[in-house]
């Protein structure tokens, strides 16, 4: 079995590259440990106003610590942080990252993850400009699903830790799941009319309230994953930065697409660190067809 360090190796990923991959991926053990105690909201509240969970809180400041000991990040941005975090001025590459994805399903035991974009150079550009994607699953498995530009292959952690291949070359099929958040009542008509061309087609609902974890179903199983817009969030929940252009970077590789609806959101330059934007991410045809929709 190829190990995730091969892997990255044998994809021309450079040395610092693969080891800030490595290294968060290293967090999982701790990350989970940290599950048991941090069951609760916390006292506080993140840029974009939603309260944080103490796992948020937690996994953030973990992983900061860990980058900014390595020597090998310039720049941080996270979700649970209002400014980005400047850390080793010389080095070559910068994080994004949602720290825990998924926080408000922590106890009641489902599926949460670590979402992970790396650019050279600063943290502000477009997803396209991404030279690794990655998050880390805290399932029933702990794995990390990745891509350096060269497609993208799923790694489980066996029990010394290593990370094993468990898939490479990972293709999303033209499935028929679909997951949207908002609320149906408030949904506006270009999505309501997807949602039910879809539906009419044989689509089949499966939310969970993890964008990573229902993503990672769309990455197997086909179909699409929405957070559309509503008149009281006219761009939608996700934010562009942290979550949409890693988890975009990753569906291209795979052969789907990532949209607002109109255009892809790998073009956009982002203006500001949190700014949030519609989402459309999965199988290729799914998001030809909300594009398509007037
Ligand atoms: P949390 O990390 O605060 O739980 O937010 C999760 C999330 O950003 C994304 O992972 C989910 O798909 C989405 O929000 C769920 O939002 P709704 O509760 O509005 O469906």
């Amino acid at each position: 079995m190829t190990t995730l360090p091969e892997y990255l190796k044998e994809c021309g990923a450079d040395d610092e590259l693969a080891s800030i991959i490595s290294l968060i991926g290293a967090q999982a053990a701790p990350i989970r440990d940290a599950f048991i105690s941090n069951q609760n909201y916390a006292d506080s509240t993140n840029s974009s106003g939603e309260t944080q969970a103490e796992m948020d809180t937690w996994s953030d400041t973990h992983i900061t610590n860990v980058l900014a000991a390595s020597g090998l990040v310039r720049e941080v941005a996270s979700e649970e942080r209002d400014d980005i975090v400047k850390l080793s001025e010389s080095a070559k590459y910068s994080v994004v990252m949602d720290p825990l994805d998924g926080s408000s399903l922590i106890k009641v035991n489902l599926c949460v993850g670590t979402i992970v974009g790396i650019y050279e150079g600063s943290c502000m550009q477009a997803g396209k400009d991404l030279k690794a994607a990655f998050y880390v699953l805290y399932g029933p498995m702990t794995t990390l699903t990745v891509s350096v530009g060269r497609g993208v292959a799923i790694f489980a952690q066996d029990k010394d830790g290593v990370y094993q291949m468990l898939k490479n070359h990972v293709k999303i099929p033209e499935g028929n799941l679909y997951g949207s958040g908002g609320v149906r009542t408030e949904w506006l008509g270009k999505h309501a009319k997807f949602v039910n061309r879809i539906e009419n087609e044989g689509a089949k609902n499966r939310y969970s309230g993890s964008f990573v974890a229902d993503f990672h179903q769309i990455l197997q199983y086909g179909g699409v994953y929405a957070y559309p817009p509503s008149e009281k969030q006219p761009n939608g929940k996700l934010r562009l930065v942290f979550e949409v252009n890693p988890i975009g970077f990753l569906a291209v590789q795979a052969g789907g697409a990532v949209s607002n609806g109109t255009k892809t959101t790998l073009d956009i330059v982002p203006e500001e660190v949190h700014q949030r934007t519609i989402v459309y991410v999965g199988s290729h045809g799914m998001i030809a067809k909300i594009e398509a929709t007037e």
